[in-house]
């Protein structure tokens, strides 16, 4: 038996030290390794099924070829032939239609440096049309920086200091479980009060001291709220806010407005609920924020964590909320070679691609760590546009998955158990080389292999596509870390990431601005309760994730995304529905046929479900998502999606 130890390349912020054990070149069991202080030998169920993943019936183990998508069905095929073809096609396209009718569509898969942004050098020296990447975090990003320049926060280690810790549209016993076992430790250790505000029950609402339970939606008014409490109680820190912070005045007026009945019309939590959080907030400190990425899913989301985010500086605490540290390390560099390039790449919204593809915008897709056929809104135009005669898409992912079925090529991508790569977590500090464990299974090749194969098939010059991804890593860690060095990093060793100052700000006014001065056009200087509008007969789906699976990953392991639907006694006697009963859900979109639960973690008007389900049908969550962008950063909506029962 051998033991690899790596890191996990999932798109979860945790990122887990994980060792491996190896018999005879194949993995037995991976688990988390105790190296890492934050993800400190506690394995979840993704990294636990990875063994049976890795060899799962569903792995893409070799090329496959069809000539028309929906009249032949795949062969088998091998990567000379299959990367003539799509370099045939590729050149046969960029000459005939220009580079902009060619688009990479990729996200999260794989969050390795080398995989996800290495491999797209070949993408930036062609110039092609490129996505924004907005539909995880980007709105929730975009907000926080109006207030405080970058998103950076809290590191999951200063959870043990925490008297209070509200956990704000964050499910993170399930999406950051190691986050979720500091808070708990915490808990025992310091005696901190574990708040959640989320707007239906959750793993960690069940395991909190106080759960306020807004509409969907409406967490700026509460916010607000929460601030007029904390002024008229005269708990804020005005020494601080006199050092620190910008467009306090103008923001304090705003809140005002917020009496304690506006509040609980416009959110449904009774002022009770409010004051017993301020009271908790005025007695015991630090308290930390944690925003979840659910939160800013929503029509009013991007407002609600800007909304959120403020709350810390009244209190006195810099930074003192956590959304994602992305922003927060050291390193330099360009992966991805953009800054190489005279070219400029047409840049496109991901939640709103639905309707190009329906349009045939595209003539040639190339998608890999992604699988948008059920992860992006607007799935029916989506698997339109991917099955129009006129449009060539080619697909490298590691397993054959809805998106594969809808492909010219699939290519076979290795796991993140079978390269080596940089992985940097979106919470902690820490990092190890991720080594490959085994090696590849079947014929699947990694991305940098394939970009090279391909470039120099279509002619593709530029050197800097063909450079050493090892030589890039060098110079972009080479200020990176507090603990290690470069050499060290490179050599197997723990090291520790350099962050950035809490106490920076890289706003315009280099303070918190209350009151942001980089807000334009139709984005206000303050936070703004944005209204969702809501008929009689409609309800508000929210949508979060499960603990087994990643995403769409992890079905060949754990079976289908369970099909259930959650909705409140009241609404369920009002349709004469009962426990078990099947029950579809309609829009002007899409339809999905799901599996009722009666239960009071949701309120009257609202539904949760599992996300990115696909049910018996075929149909998908998302042909019920709009393609409308938010606001402010361009996210997605999901957490707004209105249905009606048929
Ligand atoms: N097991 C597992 N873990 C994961 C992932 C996974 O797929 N599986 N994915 C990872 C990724 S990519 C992401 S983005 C994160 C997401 O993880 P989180 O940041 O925890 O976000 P969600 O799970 O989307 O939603 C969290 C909670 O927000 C609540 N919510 C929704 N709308 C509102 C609202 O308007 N107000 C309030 N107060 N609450 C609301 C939902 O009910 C839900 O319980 O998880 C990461 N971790
Ligand atoms: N309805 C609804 N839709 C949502 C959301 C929601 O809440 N509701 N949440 C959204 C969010 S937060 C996110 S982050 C996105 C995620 O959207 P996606 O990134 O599309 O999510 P996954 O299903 O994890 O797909 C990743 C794919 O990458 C493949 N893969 C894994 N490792 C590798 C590798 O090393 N190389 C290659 N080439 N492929 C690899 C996997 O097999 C998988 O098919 O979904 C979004 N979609
Ligand atoms: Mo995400």
């Amino acid at each position: 038996m051998t033991l690899v130890k790596t890191m996990c390349a999932r798109d979860c912020p945790d990122a887990c030290f994980l060792t491996a054990d190896v018999e005879e070149g194949t993995i037995v069991l991976v688990r988390a390794n105790k190296d890492n202080p934050v993800t400190n030998g506690i394995t979840c169920p993704r990294a636990h099924g990875d063994p049976t993943r890795v060899y799962s019936l569903k792995r893409a183990l070799n090329p496959y070829i069809r000539e028309e998508k929906t009249k032949s069905t795949f062969s088998l095929s091998n990567w000379d032939e299959t990367l003539e073809l799509v370099s045939e096609r590729l050149k046969e396209t960029i000459k005939l239609h220009g580079p902009e009718s060619v688009l990479l569509l990729d996200y999260a898969g794989n969050t390795g440096f080398i995989t996800s942004s290495f491999s797209k050098r070949i993408w930036n020296a062609l110039g092609v049309t490129k996505t924004d990447y907005t539909v995880c975090s980007a709105s929730g990003h975009a907000a926080i920086n109006l207030h405080y320049g970058l998103s950076y926060g809290n590191q999951p280690e200063g959870l043990l200091e925490k008297k209070v810790i509200i956990f704000w549209g964050n499910n993170a016993k399930v999406s950051t479980p190691h986050q979720w076992a500091l808070a708990m430790q915490a808990k025992r250790e310091n005696d901190a009060i574990i708040i959640a505000i989320d707007s239906r029950g959750s793993e960690t609402t069940d395991m909190a001291d106080l759960w306020l339970y807004p509409k969907p939606g409406t967490d700026v008014a509460l916010s607000y709220g929460l601030a007029n409490y904390l002024i008229e109680k005269g708990a804020v820190d005005s020494e601080f806010i006199e050092r620190w912070t910008h467009g306090y005045e103008e923001y304090k007026a705003e809140t005002m407005k917020w009496t304690p009945e506006r509040v609980e019309t416009t959110t449904g939590v009774s002022w009770e609920g409010v004051k017993e959080l301020g009271d908790i907030l005025i007695e015991f400190s630090p308290s930390v924020f944690m925003i979840g990425l659910g939160l800013q899913k929503s029509l009013p989301g991007a407002e609600a964590a800007r909304a959120v985010s403020l709350l810390p500086a009244l209190l006195g605490e810099h930074r003192g909320f956590y959304y994602t540290n992305s922003m927060g390390w050291c390193i330099g560099g360009d992966f991805s070679g953009e800054s190489l390039t005279e070219r400029k790449s047409n840049v496109v919204s991901m939640i709103s691609l639905g309707e190009r593809l329906a349009r045939g915008e595209f003539k040639f897709i190339y998608v890999f760590s992604m699988n948008p056929a059920l992860t992006l809104p607007d799935s029916v135009n989506v698997k339109k546009g991917f099955l129009r005669d006129d449009v060539f898409v080619v697909v490298h992912d590691t397993h054959l998955t809805e998106t594969c079925e809808l492909a010219n090529v699939v290519l076979p991508a290795s796991t993140y158990l079978e390269k080596d790569d940089v992985i940097v977590s979106d919470c902690h500090p820490y990092v190890m080389l991720a080594k490959k464990v085994i090696e590849p299974e079947g014929e699947s090749r990694d991305e940098v292999w394939v970009m090279r194969e391909i470039a120099k098939r279509v002619g593709v010059k530029e050197s800097w596509v063909y450079s050493d991804p090892w030589i890039e890593v060098k110079s972009s860690f080479i200020d990176a870390f507090e603990e290690g060095t470069v050499e060290d990093y490179l050599a197997g060793k723990t090291c520790k990431l350099k962050s950035r100052p809490m106490d920076e700000y890289q706003t315009p006014s280099g303070r918190i601005e209350f009151a942001s001065t980089s807000a334009s056009g139709e984005v206000t200087a303050l936070p703004d309760q944005l209204e969702l509008p809501q008929g009689p007969d409609e309800y508000v789906l929210l949508q979060s994730a499960d603990s087994r699976y990643l995403h769409t990953q992890f079905r060949d392991v754990y079976g289908s995304i369970p099909d259930e639907v959650w909705m409140n006694p009241v609404d369920a006697d009002r349709h004469n529905l009962k426990d078990g009963d099947p029950i579809t859900l309609v829009n002007d979109l899409g339809k999905i046929n799901l599996t009722l639960t009666v239960t009071e973690k949701v309120q009257r008007g609202v539904l949760w479900s599992r996300r990115e389900l696909l049910d018996e049908e075929g149909n998908a969550q998302n042909s019920l998502v709009p393609g409308t962008p938010q606001r402010l950063g361009g996210g997605p909506m999901f957490n707004s999606v209105k249905v009606r029962v048929l």
